[in-house]
């Protein structure tokens, strides 16, 4: 399966990293009952958590971008030093505070929930697989080469998975995911991008690693902005998709769904939705706005279509 180019979603980590050098600031991690809290400051925070296959333990990673850890520059500490490693990590809370903070959870099992917030400031979420981001230009000095041997590391969550990035200009990126409970994404204010299973440049050849969700996929695009979704090879039982007030670009491909519902709201909004499927019902309202739905290759059951000035 292809992946195609959805937009012209940022690159991760290439933005605002002039401050971030200065002000990486301090993450406090702490186990209790099982749960990894993982507290930012109001510096640009960028932690990485991945399993450390050498002791099998959860590790919390500071590093000084997530997509740019060659970046000169102090890194993230986590608890003052460069990282620290938790066993019996069933669930994970992280709130990172203002500051432009970037947050990946890759190669990692939790039989619980994670919840994360990044709060003010233009914020990255990566959760599996990151291979938008170069190998060559990673500091292996910060980053162990177990998680640079390859590019699909996948992860795995027993309970929901909430993210909410809070005010700024974020982007969220899923792939390689499986979620046994719900994927709720919430951008809060600000020109948010969610991308599920979808990359840009050079990683097209690279096959499908799908988000798969066991009950609902909510996506709040956020208000006072406009938004970029993208689905490719995502499953669900049923998947909401809510636009912004602004300009809303959604394109949804190569995905399965019990039930489907896209509401773009205000704003002159595109909608995208190819080879397809919905089992149950289908709900697709442009909103105000002049609207553009363009359909092909699906098989969608009890379509409800309205609101779109424009069909092809
Ligand atoms: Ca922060
Ligand atoms: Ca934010």
């Amino acid at each position: 399966m292809e992946r195609k180019r959805i937009g012209s979603p940022r690159k991760l980590g290439v933005e605002s990293l002039e401050g971030r050098w200065l002000m990486a600031g301090n993450v406090t991690a702490t186990l209790t009952n099982g749960r990894l809290s993982i507290v930012g400051d109001a510096a640009a925070n960028a932690v990485a958590v991945f399993e450390d296959h050498s002791t099998g333990m959860l590790e919390v990673l500071g590093l000084t971008d997530i997509g740019s850890m060659a970046t000169p520059g102090s890194a993230t500490t986590i608890n003052g030093g460069a990282s620290a490693e938790f066993s019996s990590v069933n669930s994970l809370k992280v709130d990172l505070k203002g500051g432009d903070d970037s947050f990946l959870l890759t190669d990692a099992t939790l039989s619980g929930s994670v919840r994360i917030e990044t709060g003010q400031g233009n914020d990255n979420v990566v959760i599996g697989a990151m291979p938008d981001v170069n190998p060559a230009a990673l500091d292996t000095t910060r980053i162990p080469s177990d998680l640079l041997a390859t590019t699909f590391h996948q992860v795995s969550i027993g309970g929901n998975l909430y993210i909410d990035t809070g005010a700024g200009d974020d982007q969220v990126v899923e792939a390689g995911v499986t979620i046994t409970g719900s994927d709720y994404v919430d951008g809060g204010k600000g020109n948010n991008s969610v991308f599920l299973d979808v990359f840009t440049d050079t990683v097209d050849s690279l096959p499908a690693l799908g988000v798969n969700v066991g009950k609902t996929l909510a996506i709040y695009g956020g208000y006072r902005g406009s938004e970029t979704v993208g689905l490719n090879t995502v499953t669900g039982n049923r998947a909401y998709i809510t636009g912004s007030s602004g300009a809303d670009q959604v394109t949804i491909q190569n995905s399965n769904f019990d039930t489907l519902g896209v509401s773009l709201g205000r704003g002159d909004d595109t909608l995208d939705i190819s080879d397809t499927t919905t089992t149950k019902d289908t709900y697709l309202s442009g909103g105000k706005g002049d609207d553009t739905l363009a359909s092909t290759g699906n098989t969608l059951a009890n379509l409800h279509q309205h609101g779109f000035e424009t069909t092809t």
